[in-house]
């Protein structure tokens, strides 16, 4: 299983440390290509970066092609979150947004809305909840 996480980086790193703690759950599910989205080396200045825009770009959108899973957190709004979902609703992938409302944020219609029942879908959490939920969420993967 290719699970791409999705979360903020130049959108700002507030939540870097909650990535991290997701990408570390989601290794138990496959394998996560996009691990240093977790990661506190790389900021939102751009500090640990080492490929150019244009790399960066094309390389996620090859792996978000090759993933079979899609999991963004959607909290910190993101434009370049934003863009892997619709590149990724294009794809036909499998995705599961995860939005904590006690940030006093109003998700994005355009996410809230793209929600369907089955391809994507949108769940709200506290931080204490995520690791039920992804454990529900790929549990019922593995039995469709
Ligand atoms: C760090 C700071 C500036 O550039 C970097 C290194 N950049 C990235 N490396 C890998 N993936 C990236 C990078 N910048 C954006 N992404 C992808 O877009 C990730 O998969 C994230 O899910 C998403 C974040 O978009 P922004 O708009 O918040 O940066």
């Amino acid at each position: 299983m290719l699970i791409y996480f999705c979360g903020s980086i130049r959108g700002g790193r507030d939540d870097v440390r909650l990535y991290e703690r997701i990408v570390k759950h989601l290794k138990a599910f496959g394998r996560v290509l996009t691990e240093h989205v977790g990661e506190s080396r790389i900021t939102e200045k751009g500090e640990g970066a080492v490929l150019g825009d244009k790399a960066i770009h094309d390389r996620d959108v090859d792996w978000l092609n090759s993933a079979d899973v899609v999991v963004a957190e959607v909290t910190q709004p993101s434009l370049g979150v934003g863009y892997e979902l619709g590149r990724a609703v294009a794809m036909q992938k499998k995705i599961l947004c995860l939005f904590r409302s006690s940030s006093g944020r109003v998700l994005s219609a355009m996410v809230r809305g793209a929600e369907d029942g089955s391809l994507f879908l949108v769940k709200e959490y506290t931080e204490d909840q995520m690791e039920g939920i992804l454990k529900d969420y790929f549990s019922a993967l593995s039995n469709n």
